[in-house]
Parts: structure tokens; sequence; C-alpha cells
């Protein structure tokens, strides 16, 4: 009876483990001066008016239900002229597909990417009323460089060996943290209402942007997991075990076992 029920709390972990998808971006879609270096992708280098972006290569299934949470790594070094323009984390639908990638400079390498929902993290001041703040994450919509709402991340991005940032959906709002110390802040830094099936339609390619204009610095995405919660598709399980509604059968059973022993 021991070993059944160790053998039920297993594969309880094992459907927890299931839902973490770590993302391999250098098996992805790169476009413009992206390229492999490593483990990470490096959407542009420290030269003058590049655009970089790396997308994956098939379209996830959205819909009006679907939640996601994301999670990435990301560095911006070796800035010169006091460092620009930034990267993005985008999600889109464009007529591009995988190959999406916007215009330079100001625009990140997501400007003019329609369909598409972004949180940018801007370091330099093209000014208008959201772009106003040099160091800013904002949210943006059809590659539309006037965001929707954007906050002071507090540390500069300008020249940051590694960030983590999360961006959670739950179908409705849109929520956006990040730290240089790789814990999840106790409060999001900036949130919003967010009709994603109704901006993207019915599938989407996620991924990152980038730009250098006059002022330049490499940008670089080190680690991306992303994982869906109404539209996750279990992975296999091992030949032999059952599958994780076998062992919440067994946990109920042997619930309900002990409490009849108990009687
Ligand atoms: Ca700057
Ligand atoms: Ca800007
Ligand atoms: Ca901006």
């Amino acid at each position: 009876m021991k070993n059944a029920f160790i053998l039920g709390a297993s594969l309880l972990c094992l459907s927890t483990g299931a839902f973490a998808a770590s993302i391999d971006l250098t098996t992805g879609t790169l476009n413009g001066n992206a390229s492999v270096s490593g483990t990470d992708v490096e959407l542009t280098e420290a030269i003058q008016s590049q655009r970089g972006s790396v997308f994956t290569s098939t379209a996830s299934s959205i819909s009006s239900t679907t939640t996601f949470s994301a999670n990435f790594t990301y560095s911006i070094s070796t800035p010169s002229g006091g460092g620009a323009d930034g990267l993005a984390f985008v999600i889109q639908n464009s007529s591009a597909g995988s190959g999406a990638l916007g215009s330079a400079g100001g625009g990140l390498g997501y400007g003019g990417i329609d369909q598409s929902v972004t949180v940018e993290f801007d370091n330099w001041n093209n000014g208008g009323i959201d772009d106003n703040l040099e160091n800013h994450v904002g949210i943006n919509v059809d590659g539309n460089l006037d965001s929707i709402v954007t906050a002071d991340p507090v540390f500069d991005l300008d020249n940051v060996s590694m960030a983590t940032a999360w961006v959670d959906y739950d179908g409705t709002t849109l929520s956006v943290a990040t730290s240089t110390d790789g814990i999840r802040p106790m409060v999001d830094l900036l949130s919003t209402n967010i009709d994603l099936s109704s901006i993207v339609g019915s599938l989407a390619f996620f991924g990152f942007t980038a730009a250098t204009g006059g002022e330049i610095a490499v940008h670089t995405i080190h680690d991306f997991n992303l994982e869906f919660g109404s539209t996750v598709t279990p992975i296999p399980l091992p030949a032999g075990l059952p599958l994780l509604g076998g062992g919440l059968l067994l946990m109920g059973w042997l619930g309900r076992k002990q409490r009849s022993l108990a009687s």
C-alpha cells in the first residue's frame, strides 16, 4: 500500500514537470541580423542600424480561452553612444509568419508587425507621449510604437548583464515583471487588459526582436520558457506508466481506502 502511494505521488510530480516547456530558440527562425551564439540568440551586434528577430518556427493555436506563462533571460551589453534601442518579446500572426521583422532604430525590430502583442524593453528616448522616458518597459499592439502602458523597470536597461522577465496572460490581463537577480518581484511592473485572440487570430508565433539605430548595443536572449494553460498538450509518459488520470484516480482510491480502514 505504501509503495502504491509513492507511485501516485511520483505521477503527480511528472504531471507538474510536463507543463514546463523550454524553447530552444537557436532552432527557431532567425531573421535580419539575428544569429546563434552558443546556446543564445544574439538579435543585434553593437553596430548601427541593425535589426533582428527570432520566432518559433511553428505557430501555436490561440483561442479566447488561451492562457500562458512565459519567462526569459536577456542582456543588453557593450552599449555605445548611450545604448540603444532595446529588445522586445513579440506574439504575432502577421502575414510574414515566423519571418516577421519590423523596423530598425526606435522600432526595436517589431515596429510595423501587425496582428501582434509586444512587450518592449526600450532604452532610447525617441520622444512622444509614452517614449519620453529613456528607460522603460511597455506593452504595444499591432506594431504601433505608442505603448498602451509603460513603466520604469528601475534598473538600467542600457547595460544589463543578465535580467529575467516574466510575462503572464490569464485570458484577460497581460502582466509583466522583470528583475536582475532572477527572482520574480512580488509586484508586477505593469499590466493591461489584452484580448489576445481578437488581435492575433487563431495562431501566433512567439519570439523576440531588437534593433540598433545611431546608437548601439548587443541584444541577446539567453533562455526562453513558455507554458500554455488551457491549450497545453500533455507530453506522453514513458511506456508502462499509466496516464496522469490514473495517478489521480489512484490517489483518490487510496484516500477512500484509508478512510474506509479508519471507519
Ligand atoms: Ca539608452
Ligand atoms: Ca525608444
Ligand atoms: Ca517605447
